[in-house]
């Protein structure tokens, strides 16, 4: 099941949430920052120890005090006009958390919009793509996914993308 709510992934009740993070995985701003914040200093010391993270993978750590038990670290595209795998790059990002999420044996996962904040992907374009990546990549034990959207167009965008292929 894929659902939308608006809100802070930092609250989320579910097994894991996703970060979209850089590629240091060193912390930033954005969902990251709060994701940070949130969760304490294990998880940026656990950050370390991973050596970063290509575009379009993901790696996971512990949710230190977060009410979900791990992280997925992922790192979406920068937009630059469409015309450098951005789209590729950002299903790559949700297909892999999801891969990892498998492994973890968790069962819900909450994911931020990827890419639409600092990273610039317009959210109109970014939201069909990352629908149609978790439908894809969706597969057990993990049995819901769920968007946290932080602003009303952002939850317009995924909800219109979910709309179209449902
Ligand atoms: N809960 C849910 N969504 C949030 C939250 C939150 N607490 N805070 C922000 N968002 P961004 P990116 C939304 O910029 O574009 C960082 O510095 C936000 O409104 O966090 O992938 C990293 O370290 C937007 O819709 O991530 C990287 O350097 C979405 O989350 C860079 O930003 C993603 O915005 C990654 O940029």
């Amino acid at each position: 099941m894929i659902e939308l709510v608006r809100g802070d992934i930092t609250e989320q009740e579910v097994d894991a949430i996703v970060n979209a993070a850089n590629s240091s995985l060193l912390g930033g701003g954005g969902v990251d920052g709060a994701i940070h914040r949130a969760g304490g200093p294990e998880i940026l010391a656990e950050c370390r120890r991973l050596g970063g993270c290509e575009t379009g993978d993901a790696k996971a750590t512990t949710g230190g005090r977060l009410p979900a038990r791990y992280v997925i670290h992922t790192v979406g595209p920068v937009w630059r006009g469409g015309g450098e795998g951005e789209m590729e790059l950002l299903a790559s990002a949700h297909r892999r958390s999801l891969e990892l999420a498998a492994e973890l044996g968790v069962l819900s996962v909450a994911f931020p919009a990827i890419s639409t904040g600092v990273y610039g992907y317009p959210v109109e374009l970014a939201a069909p793509v990352a629908v149609a990546a978790v439908r894809e990549a969706m597969a057990p034990p993990v049995e819901l996914v769920r968007f946290v959207l932080f602003s009303e167009e952002h939850l317009r965008a995924f909800a219109r993308a979910l709309a179209a292929v449902d």
